[in-house]
């Protein structure tokens, strides 16, 4: 008979001598946690339209995001989750302007945790897929600790996401390749279904929202025509794949190759604005690409190297097959 999968549980105490010793056990329980509360997500996405939990609470988040009912449940829920495991020194999540310090955590080596419980939640009410991201950082034994989360993304201990698809997956890492984990919905437990996932060096599709075209830097529009020029020598056109939810179209990049681009609005040259958020999206989602063997950049620099210094800074990004992010970057050099 086949030995069974591994669980997440199991699958983290082997990676524990990849991640420093004074970390590893919060990293474990963290992680861990944040599977357990996932199973939880997952059951109430599924049952969200019978509770009467989709549609708006009314009002905006921080970043300006219109709020649903969802977000505050997740965001509850995941803030509760963390605070018990007493591992978590601050949370800075999507719902909230400031940090969330837990001092009853205590101790130097308690960890920040960067997150958004569901992220795409513009597809909640379409039954459409969304996510769960989230960045481990120390906390250095300082309070507050969420200032801990300002600084650039090679400080992360671990990272990972969530999707809530036909199935859950949970891909994370702790810097030692990227690991993807499949919810039995029996059992309530992870299980590897795939371990160290490589991304292909070079993909098919690329996924961007094109009704923003207008506003792009023009590297970024020339690279785009480019992508949808025929030449058959180089695997072009390339197909458009784009969800609206990040960790579903960051996923299918992982498996399948290819690219996932949020560029910046270059409306006005001289102040830039990107969208997504730097701690609970794009720089978790940058050390997750790069431990697959792929490519994060913001079309000027690595996205690992671009530093905090807001906890709702956004960061323009073009991650996804390291041949396709070269080629991205190029064109931005022209
Ligand atoms: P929401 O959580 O507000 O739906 O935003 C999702 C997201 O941050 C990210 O997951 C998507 O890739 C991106 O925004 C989609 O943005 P557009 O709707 O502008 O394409």
């Amino acid at each position: 008979m086949a030995d069974s999968p591994m669980t997440l549980s199991e699958h983290l105490a082997r990676q524990r001598s990849s991640i420093p010793a004074a970390h590893a056990p919060g990293v474990a329980t963290l992680v861990g946690r944040i599977g357990r509360v996932a199973a939880v997500i997952a059951q109430e996405l599924a049952r969200a339209a019978l509770r009467d939990r989709l549609g708006y609470v009314g009002g905006t988040n921080v970043t300006g995001d219109q709020v649903k009912k969802l977000d505050v449940w997740g965001h509850q829920t995941l803030t509760s989750a963390l605070r018990e495991t007493r591992a978590c020194a601050a949370l800075v999540p999507e719902e909230a302007p400031e940090p969330i310090e837990m001092p009853e955590a205590g101790g130097a080596h308690a960890l920040v945790v960067c997150a958004d419980p569901v992220d795409g939640s513009s597809n909640l009410d379409v039954n459409g897929t969304v996510g769960t991201i989230f960045a481990l950082r120390p906390s250095n034994g300082k309070t507050p600790a969420g200032p801990q989360a300002l600084g650039s993304g090679q400080e992360q201990l671990a990272a990972g996401y969530v999707m809530y698809g036909p199935a859950t997956t949970l891909v994370y890492t702790v810097g030692q390749g990227t690991h993807g984990f499949t919810l039995d919905p029996d059992t309530g437990d992870f299980l590897l279904t795939h371990p160290d996932i490589r991304i292909p060096r070079k993909g098919k599709t690329y996924g961007i929202n094109e009704g923003n075209v207008h506003a792009w830097h023009p590297g970024q529009r020339a690279f785009v025509e480019y992508l949808k020029a025929p030449d058959k020598a180089s695997g072009r056109p390339y197909s458009l794949r784009y969800s609206g939810a990040m960790v579903a179209d960051v996923h299918r990049t992982l498996l399948d190759g290819g690219l996932f681009m949020y560029p910046a609005d270059w409306t006005d040259p001289a102040k830039p604005k990107a969208k997504l958020r730097l701690l609970y999206e794009v720089a978790p989602m940058g050390m997750i690409v790069e431990q697959a063997g792929g490519r994060a950049s913001t079309g000027q620099v690595r996205v690992l190297d671009v530093v905090a210094t807001d906890y709702h800074q956004r960061a323009a990004v073009i991650l996804g097959s390291p041949e396709d992010v070269a080629a991205a970057d190029e064109f931005y050099r022209r």
